[in-house]
């Protein structure tokens, strides 16, 4: 794993999440809409510190065509009830399920953990379309720490890339509305020497 390059406006070890108000929307089209806080979490380096060395990282490896292969990033999931690895992502969750709840109608309860260990980690085009969110609207709610890479969206019946979006250091994302269905998202592979990044996703019941 590459060393982290840490943040020149965030050098605090002091771990604090920010107001959600100034939260700004993005509408992709077709009931698709995108939120972005950039920098909503301070110390982000050092909860990164905290999540690589304390979280049980899993590699995981899938059936592709007649081969097994390795997934390219490490993951850990906690489901309803499972305490987090640290407290500022519970209050994140918590936070996250008052902003949204008058639109949301019910709580973020799940957290899905992935660490993309350097450029060569990534995550393929797709939609979280298991479970419920397969047929309803649903929010996935992103909180990136660590170096930036991009999560790009496209709708999903084709066409081109609709937005290209640097997650890292403490950035909150947002996808809402039909995104998982209409649209597919990505966290491409780069050539660039990038440092690792670890993202919290937030779901709600039955989302994976
Ligand atoms: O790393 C990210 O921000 C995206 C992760 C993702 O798309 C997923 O796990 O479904």
């Amino acid at each position: 794993m590459h060393a982290l390059q840490g943040s020149l406006f965030d050098q605090t070890d002091e771990i604090r999440l920010g107001p959600l108000s100034p939260l700004e929307r993005t509408e992709l089209g077709a009931g698709a809409w995108v939120d972005r806080l950039p920098g909503w979490l301070t110390g982000a380096d050092a909860l990164f510190e905290h999540l690589a060395a304390e979280v049980p990282w899993r590699a995981e490896r899938r059936q592709m065509y007649e081969r097994e292969v390795e997934v390219p990033r490490l993951l850990a999931f906690y489901g309803a009830g499972d305490p987090l690895p640290h407290p500022v992502l519970t209050e994140a969750r918590e936070a996250l399920s008052r902003h949204y709840a008058p639109e949301l109608g019910e709580p973020f309860v799940t957290a899905g953990l992935c660490l993309y260990r350097d450029g060569r980690d990534s995550v393929a085009w797709h939609g979280d379309r298991h479970g419920r969110s397969a047929t309803e609207d649903t929010l996935v709610a992103i909180l990136s720490v660590g170096d930036p890479r991009d999560l790009v969206l496209r709708p999903r019946d084709g066409g081109p890339t609709l937005l290209r979006l640097p997650l890292g250091h403490g950035d909150l994302v947002v996808m809402g509305g039909s995104c998982q269905r209409t649209m597919e998202h990505a966290v491409p592979k780069t050539a660039r020497a990038v440092g690792p990044r670890i993202s919290v996703q937030f779901r709600t019941r039955g989302v994976l």
